[in-house]
């Protein structure tokens, strides 16, 4: 049967553009009786039983190894040159350079200062490099801090 354009079922399927007014209008109030669709995004599965799946967080980025500057003894360097070293390169006032120039003295052996992999290697191209320069068999190496 041929129906009034009005009357059939897809006279809503038009564009709303390409409607005459009254058609707009109607279609507008058509629309506003019905009940708003989820986007599909979050339009729960329709055989999941509304279960929620929580995505597991990756893990925290650990934090970075960390290396020990040590510096050694030997029988030569002068101890001031070794107070004027930690206090250049490592930072430390006079006081604290001379306990750790003594402690390396005594002990052989001492921790300059813990940095990031490539700030520890810095310092101790530093401390070689000056060594050299002053004619001192100054040693010192970076080691992972456990
Ligand atoms: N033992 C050195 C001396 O008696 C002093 C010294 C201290 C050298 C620490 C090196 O890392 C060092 N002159």
């Amino acid at each position: 049967m041929l129906r009034a354009r009005h009357e059939s079922k897809y006279w809503l399927r038009q564009p709303l553009v390409l409607q005459q007014p009254a058609a707009r209008v109607a279609k507008m109030n058509f629309m506003a009786t019905r009940a708003p669709t989820l986007p599909p995004a979050t339009r729960p599965a329709p055989d999941d039983g509304g279960a929620v799946v929580l995505e597991r967080r990756p893990e925290k980025t650990p934090p970075p190894q960390m290396y020990q500057v040590v510096m050694l003894n030997d029988d030569y360097t002068p101890m001031e040159f070794v107070i004027v070293v930690l206090q250049e390169f490592f930072s430390k006032d006079r006081e604290t350079a001379t306990r750790i120039m003594l402690k390396i003295h005594l002990d052989g052996k001492g921790i300059c200062g813990v940095y990031s992999h490539d700030v520890a290697a810095t310092k101790v191209d530093q401390v070689l490099d000056a060594a050299l320069k002053a004619g001192h068999p100054l040693q010192c190496v970076s080691e992972p801090v456990a």
